[in-house]
């Protein structure tokens, strides 16, 4: 897979991308992830890259001219299954779009900040806008860290079996069940007798019920 990612603030993605499994990822081929800066897009003299808003209102808009050329650019070079833009007013991302994206062979990310972007970028280049959550961030950077770690942790090969996708929570729309490791007693605080019993079906069974009641305190939604 190789993923593009626009963006005002390249050098935000340079701490989340060098550490642990991503990291290792990208060592191994099993994906490349290159970031490119809108900026050098701008064919201004002063390298604008944002604008008032037509109508007028609050807040300065990125414009339509250096996103529109580096994507084109990008497009120019290979064909892309997503060309996905972050912002808070879309459909909130969760694991059954990760699973989609995660069998791409190329996707760009377009990341954006300030008010947002032209919405003729919207209507005529973007294919699938993400949200993270509904809350606002200052742009689309840190969304789009959260997206590229759950893309490409899906990527067959990138886990080890240890770190096995298949058990997650949300995979099969449940919370995880609690886990436990040595020692059986700390400062008292046991460890349910069950998981020490060796009885596989049992523990299985008690794995279930736990996530079920987790999933209906805590996250009703995800049952309905
Ligand atoms: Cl994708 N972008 C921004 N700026 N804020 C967000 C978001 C994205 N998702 C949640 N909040």
């Amino acid at each position: 897979m190789r993923i593009d990612i626009l963006t005002l603030f390249p050098a935000i993605f340079n701490g989340p991308f060098s550490e642990s499994i991503i990291r290792r990822a990208v060592s191994a081929k099993h994906v490349e992830v290159y970031t490119h800066d809108i900026r050098d897009y701008s064919t201004d003299k002063h390298k604008r890259v944002d604008d008032y808003q037509f109508g007028g209102g609050a807040g300065m808009v990125m414009m339509i001219e250096p996103i529109a050329a580096a994507i084109d650019d990008l497009k120019s070079q290979r064909n892309y299954d997503h060309i996905i833009y972050m912002t808070p007013d879309a459909p909130t991302l969760n694991q059954q779009r990760v699973n989609t994206l995660s069998l791409s062979e190329n996707i760009m990310i377009l990341c954006g900040h300030y008010k947002g972007i032209d919405q003729r970028i919207r209507d005529h280049y973007i294919t699938d806008e993400i949200s993270i959550g509904d809350y606002v961030l200052t742009g689309g950077e840190l969304a789009a860290c959260v997206l590229v770690d759950a893309v490409v942790r899906l990527i067959p090969g990138v886990l080890n079996d240890e770190e096995s996708a298949l058990t997650d929570s949300f995979q099969d729309n449940l919370l995880s069940p609690p886990i436990y490791t040595r020692p059986k007693d700390f400062n008292g605080w046991g460890v349910p007798e069950i998981l020490l019993s060796g009885h596989q079906a049992k523990i299985e069974e008690w794995r279930m019920q736990k996530a079920v009641e987790l999933t209906k305190r805590l996250r009703p939604d995800l049952l309905k």
